[in-house]
């Protein structure tokens, strides 16, 4: 298993885990994340040992080696190096800069994000069909591509019916930021290769991840993914989690009633492993919506101001002006049959998973930089 940008949030506790199942993992990464962070003075809450070392870690822990390439992914010579040393059965594809907020910045963050982003996904077409034409890719892809239509979302593909006839077409997708497009444009490059090259292909629609632990991190603190709660980097609940630890008011974003799909960090994990294990078919461009539950913002901050108080923190929720341009009010009904089919079993946003997402925050409260929850980045 090649996992592109295997440093991440995500990147890192999917090697880990397909490490532990059994699989043969290599990762390549260029830290593009951890340089972002930094330029934006957005580390972290902990710090997070590197790839060498964390992989030197996990091999004590555990006894199971995880092959560490640090480079680009937008060079052919990194990839194809990668791709014939290392033979992949399956190419896992997260190396993308996946920060909504970080492609609205500026002039120069949007093209990074669109360079970066298409490039890596070019050249990943380019070496499975030249050095591994059998290989599964599995690309991470997002919810926020279907955006928020005032229809049924459903698993990637629609049935349009016109004028007396009909075809499967792809859904329709309209997002709302440069990043989302540029995964949008990830899907239609894929589907095109699919159907000039046959590659095989799975296309995960994830919803914002929460979560700070899997199985395989708890064994050794420094093995914990990142935790980004800045406004650039961190994703909503895990914000809200560190804001409650702060005793910061809960930025909800305007009403408050966009809806999106969650899902805990553990889940992702089985949804990669479940995908990974039971592949497309040459040919065939699979498309599995990624999420376990769906929330408005409100019903997550309320979630976490009540949870909080009971822990005795001084938990309040402050609407903010919305830095976005998003609706607030809208129809949200997703499809999300094809995971459950191929066995996930959710692991549901209970009052004990916020309380030990808060408690285990609590441990970094000193190193939280209350500056980072706003730094009025605006879409307009
Ligand atoms: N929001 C708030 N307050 C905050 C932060 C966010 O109200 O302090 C709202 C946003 O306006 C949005 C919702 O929460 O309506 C979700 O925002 P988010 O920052 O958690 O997620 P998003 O920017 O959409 O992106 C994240 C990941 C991205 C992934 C995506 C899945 O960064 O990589 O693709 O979630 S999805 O949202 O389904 O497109």
């Amino acid at each position: 298993m090649l996992i592109l940008g295997g440093d991440g949030y995500l990147g890192w506790p999917t090697a880990m885990h397909l490490s532990a199942c059994g699989h043969e993992v290599a990762v390549v990464d260029n830290y593009l994340r951890r340089n972002l962070c930094r330029e934006q003075d957005c580390d972290p809450l902990f710090p997070v040992p590197n790839l060498h070392q964390r992989t030197a870690i996990w091999l004590r822990l555990s006894n199971h080696r995880i092959d560490v390439t640090i480079g680009d992914l937008r060079n052919w010579e990194v990839v194809a190096n990668v791709f014939q040393r290392f033979q992949p059965d399956a190419v896992i594809h997260y190396a993308e800069q996946p920060a909504a907020a970080y492609s609205m910045l500026d002039r120069q963050a949007a093209a990074l994000t669109l360079r970066n982003n298409l490039e890596v996904t070019f050249n990943l077409i380019q070496a499975v069909r030249t050095f591994a034409p059998h290989a599964h890719i599995i690309k991470l892809g997002t919810m926020g591509e279907y955006g928020t239509p005032n229809i049924d979302i459903e698993e990637g593909w629609i049935d349009v019916e016109h004028k007396g006839r009909s075809q499967r077409f792809l859904y329709p997708r309209q997002a709302s930021s440069l990043y989302h497009t540029t995964k949008i444009m990830d899907t239609d490059l894929l589907w095109f290769y699919v159907r000039v090259w046959k590659l095989r292909v799975t296309d995960l629609m994830q919803g914002p991840v929460y979560g700070l632990t899997t199985s395989e991190s708890e064994r050794d603190e420094r093995l914990q993914p990142f935790l980004n709660y800045d406004e650039i980097f961190g994703t909503v609940l895990n914000r809200f989690v560190v804001q409650a630890a702060a005793n910061y008011p809960l930025t909800v974003y305007g009403k408050g009633n966009q809806v999106r799909g969650y899902l805990n960090i553990r889940d992702s994990m089985t949804c990669m492993r479940l995908a990974v294990e039971n592949p497309a078919a040459q040919g065939e461009l699979r498309i599995l919506n990624q999420f376990t539950e769906t929330f408005s913002v409100n019903q997550l901050a309320q979630r976490v101001h009540d949870v909080g108080r009971k822990l005795g923190l001084d938990v309040t929720i402050k609407p903010v002006e919305n830095p976005r341009i998003e609706a607030e009010e809208h129809y949200y009904n997703p499809a999300h049959r094809g995971l459950l089919e191929l066995g996930l079993t959710p692991n549901v946003l209970t009052d004990d998973v916020l309380a030990e997402m808060i408690e285990r925050v609590l441990q970094h409260r000193d190193r939280i930089v209350p500056e980072r929850f706003l730094f009025g980045i605006r879409w307009s």
